[in-house]
């Protein structure tokens, strides 16, 4: 049997390449994002709408979940959220004439950037069981119809409720209420193809699934650590951030397969500086480590360190107050195998003792981490492994310390807190059960991956969509697509279009959502919603664009009007939480830890920082009482001879599924994303040549064969025996049942592939 790559992925003409940039933003950044938003509003509209970007008046930025701080400039924004709120704010529309137009076959074969291009989505559309087109519905329609088929099915757990992580803690909230009310935990999110695995491993350790550093934490760090992370491209507020720790006297040390141009050297262009001058180096190390070496990487710290005579190597008073598992932690790390290490992460003894060296001299460290880290087998005993070593000195619930994973969507974090999770802790549950009066279920929930299984075996027959683009976001994408369109009903809650509307079920639904750039009006008057960034700090967001059309409903307005349809009975007051968002908030306060006076708290200009005990107290609510200590075994991912290792990444000019444009500027790729980047002395040991055409075929122990035909080799420098090439394009290649343990996370991060000749 044989997988291949929807012809929708080719939109490749005229590729080039050129040498990888060495420094980020500066003035290219700025003129892009610009030149990209007046081709997309208008120049009027993008003065007014980028103005108001992360101000204290306006509205989140949907880009990612850095947090704003209160220095904020004018123009806090930076390149990639320009972007992404042109793409939001774009005058561009998606019509019925266009539905009718184009069949539903015919979007399927689209490009994921043609299809992004087309504009905002405009009222609901129905995809009647044995049509080609989407025509249009009244809402009413719409929300009868999914709630006949909802109620139609044998048990609740035949329904799939997904989300994405732009989704706001009201709307979310609300969103769980409903599908715990109608009676199942299947609440699979983009985390769980994200960050569960710092979830995981952080409850686990330090007993709360998140980062425990806060913004002014990074400006009293003497070393800071960014692993498997590019935040020039996914984060680029996080590097005025570093510009200022480093100016504060922090070290900093990059530990990547490739040399990310943003971590190499940076200019700041909200500063008159950047535009002209030199920039900062950011990274004082770079580590150029193989992909998925960094357990080994930081066992054999950890090996250093307690080896140390250094009298301050390891915080003895530390770790009897404060940990528990030293002893058999120790005698593991202490066997380490260094042939083991210098095999798993490429790097030199000397390279490892001198980045020990930055270590023992610093005081305070950070650990900052992405989809580096996480999206590979051993992802969560790496992240622990982290763990070991930052509390090995202390460095967990001080100032200028600690672990930093750093999330991607502005408010995935956000949408876990609200209960948007598939494994409910009991007291959350139990808190639910009080406020509204009836029983939640308590058996857990399908993930995203568990979730494709069930409609792929036909135990999921609903799926609902709050945002995302589930489809094209999951790996293995030919089984994913005959899982979706092998549902009775497929429905997607979307600003934009996106192939999960085209790989869509027997019957589908789009149902048109207002974004964060636009005012959002109920019947008690404006409202505005609230988010939670990467570091627990919430804060109101309040759109101000007139909505994209008048027929857009909120996401809070879809999810309540849906539940009254789907559980007439419910005695849960869906009118008034829909009528004022206050109501929703009360609910929060009452049920979610840390929200009290809620209300009033949102309205205060920075928002409130949600409690944190490690951070806060140095209390470690785990099952020991006491941060965990724990043994991670190092097995070394062993590529068989004349494979390579390949990670999937994203390109400088997407917002993950959503294409903007065709560009990897810091990586010097024009107008194309099929290329594969390969270290020069792999391209000559596999016979190939630079700008050799090859299909990418992923070789996985259920011998199934999954092709990514016709990529353009790049000869790179990325670490030996690795190479790199752009999601969603490459989902193809990576096997549903290769996850992670714990996290169940797919392994994006680590694809063993071969690269043979282009067969077209
Ligand atoms: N503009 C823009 N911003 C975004 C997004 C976007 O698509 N576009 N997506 C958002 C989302 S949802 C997320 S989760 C974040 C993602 O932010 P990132 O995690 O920065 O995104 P990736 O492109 O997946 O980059 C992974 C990085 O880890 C490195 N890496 C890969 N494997 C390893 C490894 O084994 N070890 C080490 N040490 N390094 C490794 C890669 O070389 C690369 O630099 O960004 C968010 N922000
Ligand atoms: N191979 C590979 N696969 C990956 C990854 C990888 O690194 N490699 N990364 C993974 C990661 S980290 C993540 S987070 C997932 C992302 O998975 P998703 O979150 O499912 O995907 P997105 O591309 O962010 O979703 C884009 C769509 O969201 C809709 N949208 C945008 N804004 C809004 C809004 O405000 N409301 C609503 N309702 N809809 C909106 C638009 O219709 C748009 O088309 O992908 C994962 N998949
Ligand atoms: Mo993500």
């Amino acid at each position: 049997m044989s997988r291949k790559a929807p012809s929708g992925d080719f939109d490749d003409e005229g590729l080039e390449v050129s040498e990888p940039k060495t420094w980020a933003a500066g003035v290219p950044g700025v003129t892009t994002a610009l030149r990209q938003s007046y081709e997309q509003m208008g120049v009027r509209r993008t003065a007014l709408t980028l103005l108001r970007v992360n101000q204290k008046k306006g509205f989140d930025c949907p880009g990612c979940a850095w947090p704003e701080g209160d220095h904020r400039h004018v123009a806090e924004f930076c390149e990639n959220g320009a972007k992404a709120v042109a793409e939001e704010a774009t005058t561009r529309r998606v019509t019925r004439e266009f539905f009718a137009r184009h069949t539903v076959a015919e979007l399927a074969r689209r490009s994921d950037h043609w299809l992004g291009q087309q504009g905002r989505l405009t009222e609901p559309m129905l995809k009647r069981a044995g049509s080609e087109h989407y025509e249009p519905v009244s809402w009413d329609e719409a929300f009868g119809l999914l709630a006949s088929e909802l109620n139609a099915l044998d048990s609740p757990d035949e329904a799939v409720f997904y989300t994405s992580g732009r989704t706001s803690n009201e709307a979310a909230f609300a969103y769980q209420l409903f599908v715990r009310s109608f009676g199942t935990n299947n609440l699979p999110d983009c985390s769980n193809m994200c960050h569960e695995s710092s979830g995981s491993a952080l409850s686990e350790t330090i007993g709360i699934g998140k980062g425990s550093v806060l913004l002014e934490d990074l400006g009293k760090a003497d070393l800071i650590f960014v692993v498997g992370q590019n935040p020039g491209t996914n984060h680029p507020r996080m590097l005025s951030a570093l510009e200022r720790a480093k100016k504060e006297g922090a070290r900093i040390i990059a530990v990547n397969p490739l040399p990310e141009a943003g971590l190499m050297r940076f200019k700041n262009p909200q500063r008159p500086s950047g535009a002209t001058g030199q920039g900062t180096t950011l990274a004082d190390r770079f580590l150029q480590i193989r992909l998925n070496g960094d357990l080994a990487l930081f066992q054999a710290l950890n090996r250093l360190l307690l080896e140390s005579e250094a009298p301050d190597a390891v915080d003895r008073g530390f770790i009897d107050a404060h940990t528990h598992g030293f002893e058999a932690f120790e005698k593991h790390v202490l066997g380490l195998d260094w042939d083991d290490v210098l095999e798993a992460t490429g790097l030199t003894r000397g390279e490892i003792a001198a980045a020990l060296g930055d270590v023992l001299g610093a005081k305070r460290i950070i650990v900052c981490w992405a989809m580096g880290l996480t999206q590979h087998r051993n992802s969560v005993p790496t992240i622990r492994e982290i763990v070991n070593f930052l509390l090995l000195r202390g460095n967990i619930g001080r100032p200028g310390a600690g672990v930093c994973p750093v999330r991607g969507h502005s408010n995935v974090q956000g949408d876990r807190t609200m209960g948007i999770w598939e494994r409910p802790g009991p007291e959350f549950l139990d808190a639910l059960a009080a406020e509204f009066g009836f029983e939640p279920p308590r058996e857990h929930g399908l993930d995203t991956v568990d979730a494709i299984r069930a409609m792929r075996d036909g135990r999921a027959k609903v799926f609902l969509g709050m945002g995302g683009n589930f489809v094209r976001a999951t790996p293995d994408s030919a089984v994913t697509e005959r899982a979706l369109r092998g549902c009775r009903l497929t429905a997607q809650v979307s600003t934009k279009l996106n192939r999960s509307h085209a790989e869509a079920g027997e019957t589908a639904l789009i149902l048109p959502t207002l974004g964060r750039t636009e005012r959002d009006e109920q019947e008690s008057g404006p409202q505005f919603v609230s988010v939670e960034d990467s570091m627990g700090m919430v804060h109101a967001s309040r759109g101000r664009l007139a909505p994209a059309s008048p027929h857009l409903l909120s996401e809070v307005s879809i999810v309540c009007r849906l539940a009254r349809a789907a559980l007439p009975e419910s005695g849960i007051g869906w009118d008034a939480m829909e009528r004022d968002y206050d109501v929703i908030r009360d609910h929060i306060s009452r049920v979610v830890p840390g929200f009290d006076r809620y209300n009033a708290r949102i309205r205060e200009p920075a928002g409130f920082t949600l409690p944190h005990a490690p951070r806060d107290e140095r209390r470690f609510p785990t099952a020991t009482g006491k941060a965990n200590l724990t043994v991670n075994a190092l097995d070394v991912l062993r590529v068989p001879e004349g494979r390579l290792l390949l990670q999937t990444v994203r390109s400088h000019d997407q917002y993950n599924t959503t294409v903007y444009g065709m560009d990897d500027r810091y990586r010097g790729v024009k107008a194309g994303r099929r290329v594969v980047f390969v270290n020069p002395a792999d391209v000559s040991g596999l016979g190939l040549e630079d700008g050799a055409m090859v299909d990418l075929v992923s070789e996985w122990r259920d011998g199934v064969e999954r092709r990514a035909p016709s990529f353009r080799v790049v000869a790179y420098p990325t670490a030996p025996g690795c190479a790199a090439a752009y999601f969603p394009e490459t989902n193809v290649l990576v096997p549903l049942d290769s996850t992670a343990e714990v996290s169940n996370t797919p392994t994006s991060k680590s694809v063993i592939v071969r690269l043979e000749p282009a067969r077209s």
